[in-house]
């Protein structure tokens, strides 16, 4: 099973579609593991988008997720990452696809409601990031055997 970080952004939080698009990533089979509300320091941001360091973007984007609480959380699932990367459509909300989360409810290249993992490694080293070992939580959903086919022992 691969976990994935994600964030809602100060502006999912501010128009309150948190509920929603979580409600999506839910139905979808993910299982929480970890989720906190938080407001993100500068110190964090900066660590966290550190790859875009010097981009034209960059200033804003530390200014943008510091402006205003988010939400975190683990998801956890068989290509938990790639799900919802799909899931959360193209960076640019005016460019993403009807049926993901950027294409159904931001029209903002700025302000795209979401952060996900684009990779075990970001993944991993992202969790580190925001959550300690023991804020992550291993539990087995009630419904595990109807989400996956767990007949050969491993999900399927
Ligand atoms: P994604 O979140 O789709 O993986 P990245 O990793 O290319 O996108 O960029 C990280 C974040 O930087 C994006 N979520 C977006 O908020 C911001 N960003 C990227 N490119 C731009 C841009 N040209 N203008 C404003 N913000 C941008």
């Amino acid at each position: 099973m691969e976990r994935t970080l994600i964030i809602f952004k100060p502006d999912a939080v501010q128009r309150g579609v948190c509920g929603e698009i979580l409600t999506r990533f839910e139905k979808k089979g993910l299982q929480i593991v970890g989720m906190k509300f938080m407001q993100i320091s500068q110190e964090l941001a900066e660590t966290h988008y550190s790859a875009h360091k010097g981009k034209p973007f960059y200033e804003g984007l530390v200014r943008f997720m510091t402006s205003s609480p988010v939400v975190v959380l683990v998801l956890q699932g068989k290509g938990a990452i790639e799900i919802c990367r799909k899931m959360m459509g193209a960076t640019f909300g005016f460019k993403a696809e009807p049926g993901t989360i950027r294409g159904d409810y931001g029209v903002s290249s700025s302000f795209n409601l979401i952060h996900g993992s684009d990779s075990p490694e970001s993944a991993d080293r992202e969790l580190k990031l925001f959550f300690k070992p023991e804020e992550l939580i291993d539990w087995t959903p009630a419904i595990q055997g109807w989400v996956y086919d767990l007949s050969k022992g491993q999900p399927e």
